[in-house]
């Protein structure tokens, strides 16, 4: 009998880069007007867990639909790919992701799993799971930032790197086509591309879906300025902010946003500075692009990524596009 592989965990966020990183995001985004936050920082151990929570929320049509695609085509997804690595960006739970090991183990082809993410309890607890549901697969971690740390992604095989529950959404979209020009520079020619996107649909959809009734959605956004009163030794006050989401229909974005109802100094120790907020001023903590296929399509044959098949649910609420590096 074969004893499992353990999990290889490969740390690239030190606890200093983790936190010179974050006194700097915090400097130039709030600093700035509007003020804004970069999404990562939302996903402390209690921010992973309300993302999982948000997961599991009947508005929240996203990962259901995402599933249904997965369950469909993963064999097909396999197949086209021809993938001996499966790496996975932003892999969170990987809770999904069994659906395309299933599919990839199936085959016999699939050799090493590497997941990636900035929440390291999250991920190492996943890792430990999936090493022991996949026995035959290596599984290699790694914590760190996909903005930062492609160049660490391990080498060598038929790679397919997967970026799943529309997580490109959250890029500003600048920064989106930095990001696919970066992961088509990763990438060998052959190797591919699976990428999860939200189809934009109605304004009433969207807002249900960011905008629960119990408030969990509420509660994760929140959970911003939480980790910022620990982790910087912030003083916000934050049952004085209210959330604002909004459908910005022009930028075929969900806008999430806090708003200070009182006027409010805030000092953050740990970045140097001190905020005056006024009264109904807000907090951009993260934005949501909803996407059109071809507009996918446009952008990855931007970068040299030619799609080669793109599924959508039926009810054509998400899509999945699977696109290969050409020469
Ligand atoms: N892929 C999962 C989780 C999506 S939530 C799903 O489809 O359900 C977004 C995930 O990306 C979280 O686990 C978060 O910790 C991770 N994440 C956010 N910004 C990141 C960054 N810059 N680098 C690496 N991981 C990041
Ligand atoms: C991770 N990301 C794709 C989620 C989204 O839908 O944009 C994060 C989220 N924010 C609020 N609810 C879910």
């Amino acid at each position: 009998m074969s004893t499992p592989r353990q999990p290889v965990v490969d740390v690239r966020l030190s606890p200093d880069w983790a936190h010179a990183s974050l006194v700097e995001d915090v400097r130039r985004g709030l600093g700035a007007q509007p003020r804004s936050l970069p999404p990562k920082w939302l996903y402390d151990d209690r921010g992973s867990q309300l993302f999982d929570a948000i997961t599991r929320l009947p508005e929240y049509y996203l990962t259901n639909s995402e599933r249904e695609i997965l369950a469909t085509h993963a064999a097909a997804i396999a197949r086209e790919s021809g993938a001996t690595t499966l790496v996975e960006l932003g892999s969170g739970t990987s809770e999904k992701t069994r659906l395309l090991l299933d599919a990839f183990t199936a085959t016999g082809q699939l050799e090493r799993f590497v997941p990636v993410d900035v929440s390291e309890g999250t991920l190492r607890s996943a890792a430990q799971q999936i090493s022991a549901a996949y026995p035959g697969v290596q599984v290699e971690a790694l914590v760190g930032d996909f903005t930062r740390h492609l160049r660490h992604l391990p080498r060598g095989g038929r790679r397919m790197i997967a970026f799943l529950g529309s997580t490109i959404g959250n890029f500003y979209v600048e920064e989106r086509s930095a990001f696919l020009g970066a992961l088509a520079d990763t990438l060998a020619v052959g190797d591919s591309l699976l990428l999860g996107t939200d189809l934009v649909k109605s304004a009433d959809r969207l807002m249900a879906a960011y905008d629960d009734p119990g408030g969990v959605t509420e509660e994760f956004i929140r959970n911003s300025l939480v980790v910022l009163n620990r982790d910087l030794g912030a003083d916000f006050d934050t049952e004085a902010f209210s959330y604002v989401p909004f459908w910005d229909g022009r930028m075929k974005r969900m806008d999430l946003r806090l708003r200070s109802e009182l006027p409010q100094w805030v000092h953050i120790p740990g970045v140097g500075i001190d905020l005056d907020l006024a009264a109904g001023e807000e907090i951009r903590v993260e934005i949501s692009t909803k996407f059109r296929t071809e507009l996918i399509a446009e952008e990855l044959l931007a970068v040299g990524l030619r799609p080669a098949r793109q599924w959508t649910d039926s009810g054509s609420s998400f899509a999945l596009t699977l696109a290969i590096r050409a020469a």
